[in-house]
């Protein structure tokens, strides 16, 4: 009665351009001119973004944010391959994956305030409004994807998801059904080596998250989450791989969060300064910013050019959103159910109490918005 081995598996890490900016050129991905400006470009406008919508809040000009800082790479250029047809399905720290698809920076703005209009989408494709509870969106993504098959759409379904969802059961149920159905998803894992205060090493004692995906019989890559070419090439091939039938894929992408979790955590009381400083070394702009320079697609005075219009661009969109007229209040109540629950008539009742004495701050004659969803 032999011991046979049944199958082995073999997890792989891909990593293309260094820290300092040299590139192996026969992994690299073959990109032109303008794809490789695109890419920079719009990372370094998420990272303005990021600084302002940080200092916005500190400033009390903004409900609450939680940063990209670090993580401009997964965030901006898996996007740039999607097509207006496929579906982005982001998580709460998505700005950059939104920015990338070329949503108004104004409507982000209008999110983080408390304002619910800063959900009105580009309407010729298709972006998911992000869930808060974490990972709750896996499964659904996973139906976007077999609703595609099924009605031979041939959308790619692109679902993020942080490290510490990995670890949740939505995570499993998608990533099996994902295997079964043969289904275009991408399971973009930012592992940004925290999970609010959880590292990574407490949340799974496998060497890799992206291991998992052979569990369900789908592929599973490691990627340098700093590196915009590695990022590009492995999404590339993953969403090759959607599109020609071939299936699901796992994509751990290794990150670092830089900032706190977001405005309302303090990220200092749990991880120590110099862990931050060496994740810095390997930033995603600096590394791409050498490297194109290095090749001269990009010159000094085009990096001081490209950093002045990103701030031009995001300024126009504070002081846009900052002009935006208010809210009718009664929105948010209007707006959560076709039908109102027992718990929002509560709420409205509780609210009318609070206009008894704030009704004079609050634009309760504002018009009230329609049609904004499906
Ligand atoms: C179901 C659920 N449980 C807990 C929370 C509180 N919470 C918000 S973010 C978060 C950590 C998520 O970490 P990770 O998945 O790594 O994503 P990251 O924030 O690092 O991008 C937790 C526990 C929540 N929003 N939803
Ligand atoms: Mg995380």
């Amino acid at each position: 009665m032999p011991l046979t081995t049944l199958d082995e598996y073999k997890i792989q890490r891909l990593e293309i351009l260094s820290p300092d900016g040299k590139c192996d050129e026969a992994l690299a991905p073959k990109l032109g001119k303008d794809r490789l400006l695109e890419m920079y470009e719009v990372m370094v406008r998420c990272r303005v973004f990021d600084e302002r919508a940080f200092k916005l809040q500190r400033q009390g000009r903004l409900g609450t944010y939680p940063q990209i800082l670090g993580q401009e790479a997964t965030q901006c250029i898996p996007p740039l391959l999607l097509e207006k047809k496929d579906w982005l399905v982001p998580t709460y720290r998505g700005q950059g994956a939104y920015f990338a698809r070329g949503m108004d920076m104004k409507n982000s703005l209008l999110y983080w305030g408390g304002d619910d209009r800063g959900v009105d989408f580009p309407k010729d494709q298709n972006d998911l409004i992000f869930a808060i509870p974490v990972a709750s969106h896996l499964t659904q993504a996973a139906g976007l994807a077999w609703a595609s098959n099924l009605q031979k759409k041939g959308q790619v379904v692109l679902c993020y998801l942080g490290d510490g969802a990995s670890s949740k059961g939505d995570f499993h149920e998608a990533a099996n059904f994902a295997g079964v159905y043969n289904l275009p998803l991408i399971l973009l894992i930012e592992n940004n080596q925290w999970a609010i205060s959880v590292p990574r090493k407490a949340q799974c004692k496998a060497g890799t998250l992206a291991q998992r995906a052979f569990a369900y019989g789908i592929a599973g890559l490691q990627v340098d989450g700093n590196d915009p070419l590695a990022v590009y090439a492995a999404s590339e091939e993953a969403m090759k791989r959607a599109r020609t039938g071939g299936g699901a894929t796992v994509l751990e992408c290794v990150t670092y969060r830089r900032g706190h979790h977001t405005t309302a955590d303090d990220a200092g009381r749990y991880r120590t300064e110099q862990e931050v400083q060496e994740w810095e070394k390997k930033d995603p702009i600096a590394r791409l910013e050498k490297y194109l320079l290095g090749k001269g697609v990009l010159s000094a005075t085009a990096v001081a050019d490209v950093r002045r219009k990103s701030e031009e661009t995001v300024q126009a969109a504070i002081d846009a959103y900052e002009k935006f007229p208010q809210p009718n209040p009664d929105a948010m109540f209007e707006n959560m159910y076709a039908e109102p629950t027992w718990v929002v008539e509560e709420q409205r009742k509780e609210f009318d109490e609070i206009l008894k004495t704030r009704k004079d701050q609050l634009a309760m004659d504002a018009p009230m918005p329609e049609g904004r969803f499906p």
